[in-house]
């Protein structure tokens, strides 16, 4: 079986000296067990800069897995990362076009960035490997490679939305990001939302065509385009539950929870998840029920993210705000409605937090798919599961129909759920939870990979029949890089 070559932005598979398989998220997980199977490669960025790029390769083995990454220099992180991948391509994709930064370096900077890392990549890369290349970081990366000879099999997966017609316009150079896609074999998005919104893009913006086989044809290219709904491993998160640190903190949460229910929240402190909506309907909630006021408790766990993006700091600001007001306004001397906290917890912490919570509040103003629903219904506990909440914007929503599904914006519409949510009783959690269970269980994190890997794999390989133009083999390899293959536990190889 050829290997596999996996491409994001960042590289995290599960380390031991880092608190081991609790310490990362199930993607993290699922991609590394992957390349357990498929023999592959990790390659993305260090996380760390330096003063000038070099192109040193360092590469490591952490835990059966092969990790390749490269520094950056400051001006790539500031024009690529903080620039064009989360000043420009994360608000638009997430609609709002109001936070989306149109500055010419910074698509300079992405375009660079993505050469440099294919030039970083490539001497790794062996004829019959499959690269697997991840989020929109990385959008250009196959167009590098295609440059410079790379034939292989190249699939692309976006975690995000892909939006409407009328957005992606919005984007000087748009035609060339969607151009920059037809240089992969396979096109994944997470739902048919956002696959019809990419095919209605080519059809409409470019005059593109769909064959009789389900292909895309643009730009002189063809490629495939699916959506594959990423999941969460059920399993491992039912197994996890039973490990000591879940316990500890589901008997710490539980007792903390006496005479109230627990009513949880768990983002990335990031705009896209609605989080001043869902206190706003919280605060509803409770000026709506003076009776149930003091039986409810809100727990938002939010971990800073992206905090050297303005639009970040203020959002944090204005939660601190609107926090302080809530509580303010509602707590009592033995009592307060929102417990918030900016940290991140381990995988198992968390599940024993999502078991402990009698409703779950998810409701992102956008999301690709958000695996928080799907990690709270795989921590429930059957014989008493606590109640979905679910955004109608979440690409999840489209799996979950047995949530409670609301719209983020109406702050009527989240305090009604709440209401309904505390008060349902438990054939028809029970009723709801199986439906929802049954999906996240099925349509796993596993089933996600496996059926994206086989997808690209069937794609029609260079000089076979359906293949576009005939494509060159892969340059020779330097020495330095087949010295890497044969032995991946050298570090700091220049490649
Ligand atoms: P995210 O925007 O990060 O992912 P989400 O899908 O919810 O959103 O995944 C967040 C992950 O981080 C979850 O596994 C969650 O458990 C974890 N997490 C959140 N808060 C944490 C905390 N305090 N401590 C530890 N872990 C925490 C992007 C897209 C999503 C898409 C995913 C996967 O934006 O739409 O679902 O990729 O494709």
């Amino acid at each position: 079986m050829s290997r596999l070559i996996i491409v994001s932005n960042r590289v995290n598979p599960p380390n031991p000296a880092e608190g081991g398989e609790g310490s990362v998220g199930g993607l993290a997980m699922a991609l590394a067990a992957a390349l357990r199977e498929y023999s592959g490669i990790w390659f993305g960025w260090s996380g760390k800069t330096v003063p000038e790029f070099t192109g040193q390769l360092n590469m490591q083995r952490i835990e059966g897995v092969t990790v390749a990454t490269v520094d950056l220099e400051e001006t790539d992180y500031q024009e690529y990362y903080n620039g064009y991948a989360n000043k420009t391509l994360w608000p638009l994709f997430h609609y709002r076009v109001d936070l989306t930064a149109y500055d010419r370096s910074f698509g300079e900077g992405y375009d660079r960035v993505n050469k440099r890392f294919a030039e970083t990549l490539l001497p790794l890369i062996e004829p019959d490997d499959v690269v697997w290349v991840h989020d929109y970081h990385l959008i250009p990366l196959a167009r590098e490679l295609r440059r410079m000879g790379v034939t292989n099999r190249i699939g692309f997966f976006l975690h995000i939305p892909w939006p409407a017609h009328q957005l992606v316009v919005t984007l000087p150079r748009h035609r060339q990001l969607v151009e920059a896609l037809f240089d992969y074999d396979l096109i994944g998005f997470q739902t048919v939302e956002s696959l019809e919104a990419f095919e209605g893009y080519v059809f409409s913006e470019v005059q593109g065509s769909k064959t009789a086989a389900g292909e895309l044809v643009a730009f002189g290219r063809r490629a495939r385009a699916a959506a594959f709904p990423i999941g969460v491993d059920a399993q491992d998160f039912a197994e996890i539950l039973k490990g000591e640190a879940a316990m500890k903190v589901y008997d710490r949460m539980m007792a903390h929870s006496v005479f109230r229910k627990m009513v949880v929240g768990v983002d990335r402190l990031d705009y896209s998840k609605g989080l001043e909506e869902r206190l706003i309907g919280f605060e509803r909630f409770l000026a709506d029920h003076p009776d149930l006021r003091r039986e409810v408790m809100l727990l938002q766990i939010a971990p800073l993210s992206r905090d050297q993006v303005e639009a970040y700091q203020d959002l944090r600001a204005r939660l601190d705000g609107l926090i302080g007001r809530i509580n303010g306004a509602y707590a009592e001397m033995d009592f307060t409605p929102i417990r918030y906290v900016n940290r991140s917890y381990r995988r198992d912490e968390l599940a024993g937090v999502y078991r402990a919570s009698k409703a779950a509040l998810v409701t992102p103003l956008r999301d690709g798919m958000n695996l928080v629903a799907k990690e709270y219904v795989a921590a429930q506990d059957p014989e008493d599961p606590g109640v979905l909440i679910l955004s109608r914007f979440a690409g999840a929503a489209r799996q979950m129909k047995d949530a409670l599904i609301v719209n983020p914006n109406s702050p009527e519409e989240i305090s009604d759920a709440l209401e309904r949510a505390l008060s349902m009783d438990v054939a028809e959690r029970k009723r709801r939870w199986e439906a929802l269970f049954d999906n996240v269980n099925r349509e796993d994190v596993t089933a996600w990979r496996d059926d994206f890997v086989a997808a690209l794999r069937a794609r029609p390989g260079p000089g076979e029949a359906g293949a576009d133009v005939p494509k060159a083999p892969v340059k020779s390899l330097d020495v330095a890089a087949k010295a890497l293959r044969a032995g991946p536990e050298a570090t700091a190889v220049r490649a």
